[in-house]
This record gives structure tokens, C-alpha cells and sequence, in this order.
């Protein structure tokens, strides 16, 4: 079998059944749309039955294809509660805001993964679940396979991702799993489990979403061929409901799910030390606060109705009972009662730590004094962290310089103590996230040579525009428009360009490209991120107001970029795909140093707190010097860890959900026209709906494609076709799928209809999924009726 395969789309699978639209060239994009367009007038000039737009479960039957009748068409099937729709190589989302009894059920999960064709199915999650299921075993070869969910926060990308999981730790249980009584140790319950943990510590209530991502997420389920013969059960599987046997037992494509790996991407760890208003601190403060028993608050030194200034919000009830699931997650992956402690008594002293305030000190030689109330939290903390309170004491009073080859002592003001304050619970908090990743990481990862291919699951947090927007929102954008431009890259230009450059006749449909804003954030040799780690680099308390000069003299020739002329405060405003987003410079910078005091940590390494030694004693004490300061920003790592995610996913065949939030008051079942259609343009879908109807989403190299299709010309009774899989030049290879084509098609097929379902471009055939099914079909019955004949053809060109 050719290597040459075509990874990223032979396993791409299409929905296209209506009309092919060739030649589209409008500009379907209207990015300056203001709010009060009249949206009505342009739906009306249609002639589209209202009463059928329902009924279309591929946009790319709508038509014609215009935002309006996209809207339309997806407002009506949310009227009647119908919150999945195609859109060509995409799924549409639309969040319901409510759950919808039996949607993401076992019995809905088996009936799409028993299905012959699950595309015929009603758009579902779970068809694009399964579709990458088959996938990635590959019609030529395996395929590893992404499945990329995006939208706006709030718009249902963790939820997706959830059932995304459910599904392959159902469908794709191992056969232990089935025979096994002790749900816990099996490897699907603990990948699901991984899920409840990661949220309470990387998710928060935010003004957008109740359960606000702060991290990104990337997990690679593991899979392995079935190898063993299937064994019978009666017992039903006890994480799916599966009455016996397991479906995937009885196919020959079994892909069992072996074990999983976990990449995160930047925790917005600021968080735990500064909540913006009416948001909260990390879900796992709450959760401690309203489940832990008395005892364990006896132990965390937090009585029942003590205050912290770090869990600003107590009363809303959002996560009922989210400490009972934590800790349940935590036992089943293997955290013992003791490290359970350790983790809850770190917790108990960040939010100790919080109410530790300091007042001005009356002379610069003198440290700052603790504020009144702040002597009995400070003890706790300190107790509760491990660490001596004096000391603790001292290392958020008192500044270590370098000068020289001496240590020399400086008080801190008392806005540097606060400051430092912060910092320790950031570095903390953060460090125990990432502790808890790879703890993770070790208790679901199967070794390397246990699994042969992955589905990778992707829920980064979505976009974001506050009134007050910092490095947090500038990164999270950024994160958006990296993967936005992953999709046009990948699907609105690269397929587009193949076309032409293989000789198919091929209109281009214009695009909104994104990559002007991604240069403006991440080019080079100037650019805003540029302009940051410069500025963050420079060993000076950073002037907001003449880095806002500075980028406006570098950048301000940069249509993404603009500033409100009348506005005092230092900010810079970018054009982002998805809107326009405010960011103001103030702290930006020192967020983006996110300096770490060595004295800080060689208190830590102290701790008599097990977990926080464990943490912290591999980590660099040295006081720098006073040029020696750090030259990785959060943005230049960030940046890296982002563009060897990019590097994954371009090896991987690519499935898009897009999300949509139907309305920003997250209210249930209510869908708002101009919220929805912002989105909709934002992402493209027009463009999608329109290069996913007249294109061609699969492709095989011409001699991948002899070769596998070979056996219907041999075997044709009608037209016996010599064809040779070995044949090297590409005119040969052409004349003989130009053969095999017509003989697939019985030569009755219209030169339209052809054209409609495939053609042979100079290095590959390019098929709609009707033709690829049609060629399977033909494929599968000629090897059944001429086995014998076959074998021998093909031995004589062994
Ligand atoms: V963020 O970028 O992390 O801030 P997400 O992840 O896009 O955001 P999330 O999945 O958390 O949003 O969904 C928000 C809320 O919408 C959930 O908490 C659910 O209450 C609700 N939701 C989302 N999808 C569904 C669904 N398919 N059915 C029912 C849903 N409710
Ligand atoms: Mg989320």
C-alpha cells in the first residue's frame, strides 16, 4: 500500500449529498454587517419554503447559501429542538442551554455505532465521533484523527468534548472492561474521570460561562486493533450499559481504547489572587467550602462560615455536588486519603494566605507591618503550607537583591508585599495544577508500544471580549485565532489551492483570512507579542503609556490594529476574526514577566508538606543578578506550545464542530438572530457551506487509487481492464482511473453527473463520499464474486 497517502484527507468525511455548486465566486462575507441589518428582507428575497428550512440537515442543501438563509434554516431547527446541523465538512453546534433528555444516551450511542452508514443518521455529535472512529483505521492506512471543537465562551466545546469521551469509553470499552466488576481501575473510567478533576481545578465561573475553561486541553485517546477473539459476555458493561456482546467486538474495525494522554495549555493562574468582578476564584475552592465534612475543616483551620477575600461570590449555587465528584475522581485515579490532605491543606493556605494584608511602613528601611487582622491567617497559612509563619512572614516582606557577589536584604513596599503575596499563591496553585496533569498523565497513558493510533479531543477556551481585557484575554484570543487559521489553512485555502494546482476546474470562493491578525499578534521581526517580550525583557518597571506609544509608531500602519483616540487609559484594540477586542496595557507586562521570587521558592522547598517539597524541589533558587532576569515570557511559551499543537494536528485528519452560543445570557432554549449570525460569519460557515457543496473532500494518489480499485476493472464483465498498480507515469495512471471510473459508473453516467461526484486531477482522484461509498460497494462485490480469479491476478503481480 502507497505511504504517499493523502493522511490529512483520504479520512476527511463528507456530507455533501445536494447539489454540487460550481463556480461560486460571490463574496458571501460581510465583516462590517452592522447589528441592525435588516436580516428579515434578505430571507424574504428567497424562494425557500419557511416551512421546510427544517428539514435541512446540511446546509449545504440550503439554496441559495446566504447568512440569512444559514440563520434560518438553523433557527427553526432549534425552535423544534434540533441543535445539531451539517455544514459540509463541519458539524454545527447549537448550545440548547439545557439538557436534553436521551440526546447523548447509550441507546443513541449505539445506534450511530452499529449504523451501516451513520451519516444518514440525524446530525449528532456522536456521527462525527464515530466517523473518526472509522477513520482511524484508514481505507489505505491508519490515520490519526483530531477532533477540533471551537466557538465563543459559553458555546458548549467542554460539554462536547465530554460526550465525545462518553462515546469512545462506550463504544470503544476493552474487553476487560466488559468482564471487569471493579469499574475503577478500568482505563476508560479513569480517562472519564480525568475530566471532573481537571474542571474544578482549571474551571471557573466567569461573566460568560458558569463553567469556564481556564485552560486549554488537549487529550490523545490511545487506541490498539483488537487483537484477541472476542469474547461472549452476559453481564452488561458497567461504564456503557452495553448488554453483551460490546458492539465493537463484532466488527473487524475494533479499535479499543487503551489509554489516553493529557496536553494543557496555560492555566489562567492569575486567577487565584485576583478575581475580575461578580467572577470567582477556581471551582475547587467552592466545592472544599460547601462539602468538606467537619473534620476536614478542622483540619483546614476553616470554620463553617469563615470569609476569604479570595472567594469573592459564595452564595451563587452553581456546582452542587462538585467535592463529593472531585474526590470520588481522585480515589478512582488513584490520589490515597494522604495526598488527598496534602493537596486540600495547599488549597486551605492559599486561601489563608488571601486574607494576609500588610499597611505602609513608616520608613524604607523598615519592613511593611501585617494589617490587623492578618497575624492568625498568616499562622495558618503558614501551618497549612508546611513553612515556618516567621519565615513566610519575612519572604513577603523582605526582597533579596544581588549586588555583587553579596545578598543584600530591602524591604518591600506595601504594594510589593501584596504583590509577592500573589505571587506565591500563583506559583503554588499553578505548580499543583500541573502536578496534577502529569499525575494524571501517569495513571491513564499507555506506553508507547501500547497503542498503535490516537483521536485527539480539542476544548481550548473560547473567545473572549470583558470590558477589562489583559494578557489572559489576549492570550485566549490568540489561541482562537491560531485555530481559526488552522481551519482556513487547512480547509478554505489549502483545498482550494489543490484543486487548481491539479488541474480541476475550480472557482475560487473567496475567504475571510485571519493570518493578517496572526501577524499582527505573532509576526516577525515586529509585532505586539514582539513588542511585549522586549519591553518584558528590559530590567525597568514597565510604562504603560509608552509601550502604547511604541506600539502605535511600530504597528500603527496595521489594519488590525487601532486605538480610541479619546481614551486615557494605555489599551490597544485588535480586530480579532471573531470581533473587536480592547486590551489594556496596564499590568500587561508584568503578567507577561510573571516573576517568580527565588526566596519564594526556597521557602517552599522547605515545606514539610510532602506534595509541596515534591513539587518544588527540583526548582531554580538562585537570586539572580540584576541584568539576569528570565527570558521566557508566558507569551513565548505560550506561543511554543501552541505551534507544536498546530505541528499535531496538521499530522492528524481533522474533524470541525463548531459551537454556537445562541444567546449570551445563556438562557435555555432562546436563539438570538444577531448574536447567532456574528458567529456564523465570524467562523466562516458561509464559506465552508460553499466549498464543502462543490468540492471534493476526499482524495487518493492515482496509483493508491489503481491499486485499490484495480479489482473492479479486472473483474468487470462488461470491460475487462488490464490495469497495473505498479504502472509509475502519471498519464498511464490517469488513462487507467479514467478506465476504471467509467467501468464504476457503468458508463451510464451523464459527463455532469460524473463531474459532480468525481474527477481525476494529475496526482490524485478527487471523490465526494457518494463515490468513495459507490466504489467500496462495487469494490466488495467484485472481490466476493471473483475471489478465486482475483487472487490470482494479484499474485501474478506480487
Ligand atoms: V469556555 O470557552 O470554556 O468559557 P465552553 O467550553 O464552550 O465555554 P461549556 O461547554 O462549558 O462552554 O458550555 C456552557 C454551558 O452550556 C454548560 O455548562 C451547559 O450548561 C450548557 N451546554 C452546553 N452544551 C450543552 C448541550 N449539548 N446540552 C445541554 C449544554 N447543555
Ligand atoms: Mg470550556
Amino acid at each position: 500500500m502507497s505511504s504517499s497517502t493523502d493522511r490529512r484527507n483520504i479520512a476527511v468525511g463528507p456530507r455533501n449529498g445536494g447539489a454540487a455548486v460550481k463556480g461560486v465566486t460571490q463574496r458571501v462575507h460581510s465583516p462590517n454587517r452592522s447589528r441592525n441589518d435588516p436580516l428579515e428582507e434578505d430571507v424574504q428575497a428567497f424562494l425557500i419554503d419557511e416551512n421546510q428550512l427544517h428539514t435541512f440537515d446540511d446546509l449545504t442543501k440550503v439554496n441559495p447559501v446566504t447568512p440569512a438563509t444559514v440563520l434560518k434554516c438553523l433557527q427553526a431547527r432549534y425552535r423544534l429542538k434540533v441543535f445539531y446541523t451539517h455544514a459540509g465538512c463541519t458539524l454545527v453546534a447549537l448550545n440548547p442551554f439545557q439538557p436534553i433528555p436521551d440526546l447523548y444516551s447509550v441507546d443513541v450511542m449505539k445506534e450511530y455505532h452499529y449504523a451501516t452508514q451513520p451519516q444518514e443518521f440525524k446530525p449528532h455529535i456522536f456521527i462525527v465521533a464515530e466517523e473518526a472512529y472509522r477513520n482511524v483505521q484508514g481505507q489505505l492506512e491508519p490515520v490519526n484523527q483530531s477532533l477540533v471543537v471551537s466557538g465563543e465562551s459559553g458555546a458548549g466545546k467542554t460539554w462536547t468534548s465530554r460526550c465525545l469521551m462518553k462515546y469512545y469509553a462506550t463504544v470503544a470499552a476493552s474487553a476487560q472492561a466488559v468482564s471487569s466488576q471493579d469499574a475503577a481501575g478500568r482505563i476508560e473510567r479513569r480517562v472519564l474521570d480525568s475530566n471532573p478533576l481537571m474542571e474544578a481545578f482549571g474551571n471557573a465561573c466567569t461573566l460568560r460561562n458558569n463553567n469556564s475553561s481556564r485552560f486549554g486541553k488537549y487529550i490523545q485517546l490511545q487506541l490498539d486493533r483488537y487483537q484477541l477473539a472476542p469474547p461472549t459476555f452476559q453481564t452488561s458493561h458497567p461504564v456503557s450499559g452495553f448488554s453483551s456482546p460490546c458492539p465493537t467486538q463484532l466488527t473487524s474495525r475494533a479499535q479499543l481504547l487503551v489509554g489516553a494522554s493529557v496536553q494543557t495549555y496555560l492555566l489562567e493562574k492569575t486567577r487565584v489572587a485576583c478575581q475580575p468582578a461578580n467572577e470567582r476564584n477556581f471551582h475547587i475552592f467552592y466545592q472544599m467550602m460547601k462539602g468538606a465534612t467537619d473534620e476536614q475543616r478542622t483540619d483546614w483551620m476553616m470554620p463553617q462560615h469563615q470569609g476569604f477575600v479570595w472567594l469573592p461570590n459564595c452564595e451563587k449555587q452553581i456546582e452542587e455536588d462538585g467535592f463529593l465528584e472531585t474526590t470520588e475522581a481522585m480515589a478512582h485515579l488513584g490520589i490515597d486519603a494522604e495526598r488527598q490532605r496534602q493537596i486540600f491543606r495547599i488549597l486551605a493556605g492559599i486561601l489563608h494566605l488571601g486574607n494576609v494584608s500588610f499597611c505602609s511602613s513608616t520608613s524604607e528601611s523598615q519592613p511593611c507591618d501585617l494589617d490587623q487582622h492578618s497575624e492568625d491567617f498568616l499562622q495558618r497559612a503558614g501551618e497549612l503550607l508546611g513553612v515556618p509563619a516567621e519565615e513566610l512572614c519575612r519572604c513577603l516582606r523582605v526582597r533579596t537583591l544581588k549586588a555583587g557577589k553579596q545578598n543584600v536584604l530591602k524591604p518591600c513596599s506595601r504594594a510589593e508585599c501584596g504583590v509577592r503575596r500573589d505571587c506565591l499563591a500563583k506559583v503554588v496553585y499553578g505548580q499543583l495544577f500541573e502536578w496534577l496533569v502529569t499525575f494524571i498523565n501517569s495513571c491513564i497513558c499507555a506506553g508507547q508500544s501500547k497503542w498503535r493510533n490516537f483521536i485527539g479531543v480539542l476544548d481550548v477556551y473560547g473567545f473572549e471580549c470583558f470590558q477589562i481585557n489583559n494578557l489572559e484575554q489576549l492570550c485566549i484570543n490568540y489561541a482562537n485565532e491560531k485555530l481559526q487559521q488552522h481551519f482556513v489553512a487547512h480547509y478554505l485555502r489549502a483545498q482550494q489551492e489543490e484543486y487548481v494546482s491539479e488541474g480541476l476546474e475550480w472557482s475560487f470562493v473567496k475567504y475571510q483570512d485571519n493570518q493578517s491578525c496572526l501577524d499582527l499578534l505573532e509576526g516577525s521581526p515586529i509585532s505586539v507579542f514582539s513588542l511585549l517580550n522586549e519591553e518584558s525583557r528590559l530590567n525597568r518597571a514597565s510604562d504603560s503609556t509608552a509601550l502604547r506609544g511604541r506600539l502605535e509608531k511600530e504597528l500603527g500602519g496595521n489594519d488590525n490594529i487601532c486605538w480610541d483616540k479619546f481614551s486615557k487609559v494605555p489599551h490597544f484594540n485588535v480586530a480579532h476574526y471573531a470581533g473587536k477586542v480592547s486590551y489594556q496595557l496596564e499590568g500587561m507586562v508584568e503578567k507577561n514577566k510573571d516573576p517568580v521570587p527565588p526566596e519564594l521558592i526556597g521557602l517552599l522547598q522547605k515545606s514539610d508538606n510532602l506534595l509541596l517539597h515534591e513539587i518544588f524541589s527540583d526548582k531554580e533558587t538562585e537570586i539572580p543578578n540584576s541584568k539576569g532576569l528570565s527570558r521566557v515570557t508566558v507569551i513565548s511559551k505560550f506561543k511554543n506550545s501552541l505551534e507544536n499543537l498546530m505541528k499535531l494536528l496538521l499530522t492528524t485528519a481533522p474533524h470541525y464542530t463548531r459551537c454556537i452560543k445562541p444567546n449570551s445570557d445563556c438562557r435555555p432554549l432562546t436563539f438570538k438572530n444577531r448574536e447567532v449570525i456574528l458567529q456564523l460569519e465570524a467562523c466562516g460557515i458561509v464559506e465552508t457551506i460553499h466549498i464543502s457543496a462543490a468540492g471534493f473532500p476526499i482524495r487518493i494518489p492515482l496509483k493508491s487509487f489503481v491499486q485499490r480499485y484495480g479489482p473492479i476493472g479486472k473483474c468487470s464483465a462488461s470491460s475487462r481492464l488490464d490495469t497495473d498498480p505498479d504502472a509509475e507515469g502519471a498519464d498511464v495512471l490517469q488513462q487507467q482511473v479514467e478506465k476504471l471510473l467509467r467501468v464504476a459508473l457503468q458508463h451510464n453516467a451523464s459527463r455532469d453527473e460524473r463531474r459532480s461526484l468525481v474527477h481525476c486531477g494529475k496526482t490524485k482522484v478527487f471523490l465526494t463520499q457518494p463515490m468513495l461509498d459507490l466504489l467500496e460497494d462495487r469494490r466488495g462485490k467484485v472481490l466476493s464474486r471473483c475471489a478465486f480469479t482475483i487472487q490470482c491476478c494479484w499474485l501474478r503481480h506480487q
